[in-house]
């Protein structure tokens, strides 16, 4: 008899079959990307990864002059909900400053 027959535990052999897939799908994946603008000064830029994307100041500053001198970067890679979240963080706490910092996201 097989183990899910015997499950039934009463013998009679019409125990449900249980056995569904294993697999597990992995949440899909968010880029979250910062944009180059004229106006918005450097420091801001660098505090907004220190604060929001939890960077130390010297990879901060990297990211920030890397979306300077190319006109986009990555500031972290996060599940679609966290992603988002980010980006409506980056873009309120910009606009309470009167910047005009730009923040977006991309499926990986
Ligand atoms: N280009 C801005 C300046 O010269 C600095 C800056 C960097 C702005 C990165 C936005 O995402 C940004 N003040």
């Amino acid at each position: 008899m097989s183990d899910d027959n015997r499950r039934n535990g009463d013998g009679s052999g019409t125990g449900v079959a249980t056995q569904v897939r294993q697999k597990t799908q992995k949440p899909s994946m968010y880029k979250v990307l910062l944009l180059n603008d004229d106006y918005t000064p450097m420091e801001f830029v660098v505090h907004v990864l220190v604060r929001f994307f939890h960077k130390g100041p010297e990879e901060a500053a990297r990211i920030m002059l890397h979306v300077h001198r190319h006109g986009v970067g990555l500031c972290g890679v996060y599940p679609f909900d966290v992603a988002e979240s980010k980006v409506t963080q980056v873009i309120d706490f910009a606009r309470h400053n009167e910047h005009p910092l730009q923040a977006t996201l991309e499926k990986e």
